[in-house]
């Protein structure tokens, strides 16, 4: 199983995975087509099926489009999401193949929205397995609670795909770690594999590099929001459950974001009048 970044849009990312026997391939959120039929015809890739992750513009805005270039494509996508362009719906548990080599299972993740997906992906045994994570799962953090609540993506997150196998990894929709270790450190300062991985991933980005995949491991050792079942991050946001502390962190990432947007505007504001 071989997977390809395909960066699109600001920080969005696609994802072509190859089955490397058959050259047939899967492409996950495929939000500029061409860019992404491209990719497949140079790696002589025969793409048979899109994985949806969810609803939103930017993560299913490509799809119509790539009927009509791929003609004869599935496209998967949650059954209570309202998904553009999918001809086939999906529900938790739900398996699907690829070539010879690879299986995929839909896991139902919702909170982001409602009827989001994410893909788990296994190929060769001694390949690790994949998941594909939209905005559900981010490195080091989190989608916003759009269509959904805390004690949703508590389940989302630290039950479905913490249960994953450590080593699996992780490939989400948009290229968020700097910012997202940032917020991490504030509410974990003495966390050591965080400020690590804040270091080499604005390396990473300063090479023009992705800082994806993570693992499962890595993100139960460094993202705020899948240790919400710990208690010293619990003591940390001062809250006394894991489903309360999860709450309280988004609310503490949504205000953060605001504050610094603010201080921006605040600078405009003042650059404009002096
Ligand atoms: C940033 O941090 O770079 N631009 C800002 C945040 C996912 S995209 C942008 C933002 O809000 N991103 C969303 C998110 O969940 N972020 C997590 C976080 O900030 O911690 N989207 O494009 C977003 O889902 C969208 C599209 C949303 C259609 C609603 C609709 Br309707
Ligand atoms: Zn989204």
């Amino acid at each position: 199983m071989k997977v390809i970044h395909i960066p699109c849009l600001e920080d969005n990312y696609s994802y072509l995975v190859i089955d490397e026997k058959t050259k047939q391939g899967a492409v996950v959120d495929p939000v500029e087509p061409e860019k992404v039929v491209g990719v497949a015809k140079e790696n002589g890739v025969d793409l048979k099926l899109v994985l949806t992750t969810h609803h939103h513009w930017d993560h299913a805005g490509g799809n119509e489009k790539i009927k009509e270039l791929v003609p004869g494509i599935k496209v998967y996508g949650g059954s209570v999401d309202n998904v553009k362009g999918c001809t086939n719906k999906v529900e938790n548990g739900d398996r699907l193949s690829l070539g010879d080599d690879i299986n995929i299972l839909a896991l139902h993740t919702p909170c982001h929205t409602k009827g989001h997906i994410s893909y788990y992906l296994t190929g060769k045994e001694e390949e690790d397995p994949a998941v594909f994570t939209g905005d559900t799962l981010f490195v080091a953090g989190c989608g916003k609670f759009f269509e959904g609540t805390a004690e949703q993506m508590y389940q989302s997150l630290c039950v479905t795909l913490a249960s994953l196998p450590k080593p699996t990894r992780v490939y989400c929709g948009h290229e968020y770690t700097v910012k997202n270790l940032q917020f991490a450190q504030t509410v974990e300062p003495d966390n050591a594999k965080i400020s690590q991985k804040l270091s080499w991933a604005q390396q990473q980005r300063q090479s023009g590099l992705p800082t994806i995949p993570s693992t499962i491991q890595e993100e139960l050792e460094s993202n705020p929001f899948m240790r919400a079942d710990l208690p010293e991050v619990q003591e940390r946001v001062g809250c006394k459950s894991p489903v309360e502390a999860l709450r309280e962190i988004r609310q503490r990432k949504d205000n953060w974001r605001g504050v610094w947007e603010s201080c921006r505007c605040f600078e405009d504001f003042l650059d404009l009048d002096v």
